[in-house]
């Protein structure tokens, strides 16, 4: 799988990929991930890249010419799956949508930054518009860190334990169970007797009735659906 990923602040990216999962993912083979710095595509002397709105109002607009160069640019050598817009006016994401861009081979993820991106790149370029959360970030570079380690930690053999990803929280539109290591008795907080008892039968009930009683309480619109 490759992620390229348009930035003007790469940076930001690059640190968090060179910890975490995501490190031992590329270092593996598993995922290529390439950040483009849209100042390198910038327009004149100045590698300009922003500029005021039309109509008035504050805020600077990332430019269609250099995000249009630089798209283009990585045309020629990929064909995306999808090329994704990050945006808080975007489609909330959830795990069925990491679910299924896990699958595919190629993605392009857009940082808008400022206001925005000039409108007419979404109509040229983008194909989806994702957000990831109702609140507003400064840039679109911590939500496409967030994106690429949802997807890239469901590559199969990225994660250690391969059933391990198919257990979190929402795979099945439930929230997890609770989870216990050693000891078995802290200052007499004991581990529940069913985990101890090597029946995988009973702890399965038993797991499966906790997640159902920890999203009754905790998200019961997870059930609704
Ligand atoms: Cl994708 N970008 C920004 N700037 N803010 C956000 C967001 C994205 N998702 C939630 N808030």
């Amino acid at each position: 799988m490759k992620i390229d990923i348009i930035s003007c602040q790469p940076g930001l990216i690059d640190g968090f990929f060179s910890q975490s999962i995501v490190k031992n993912a590329i270092q593996n083979g598993f995922v290529e991930i390439n950040t483009h710095d849209l100042r390198t595509f910038g327009t004149g002397n100045y590698r300009q890249i922003d500029d005021y709105q039309y109509g008035g109002g504050a805020g600077m607009v990332l430019m269609i010419e250099p995000l249009a160069r630089l798209i283009r640019s990585l045309q020629q050598d990929t064909i995306y799956d999808q090329i994704i817009y990050l945006t808080p006016d975007g489609k909330t994401l959830n795990q069925k949508t990491v679910n299924t861009l896990s699958l595919t081979q190629n993605l392009l993820l857009i940082c808008g930054h400022y206001k925005g991106i000039d409108e007419r790149v979404r109509e040229l370029f983008v194909t989806q518009e994702i957000s990831i959360g109702d609140y507003v970030l400064s840039g679109g570079e911590i939500a496409a860190a967030v994106l690429t380690d949802a997807i890239v930690r469901l590559i199969p053999g990225v994660i250690n334990d391969e059933t391990s990803a198919l257990t979190d929280s929402f795979q099945d539109d439930l929230l997890a169970p609770p989870v216990y290591t050693r000891p078995a008795d802290f200052e007499g907080t004991k581990v529940p007797e069913v985990l101890l008892s090597g029946n995988e039968k009973l702890i399965n009930e038993w797991r499966l009735d906790k997640s159902i009683e920890r999203t009754t309480l905790r998200r019961p619109d997870l059930l609704a659906k």
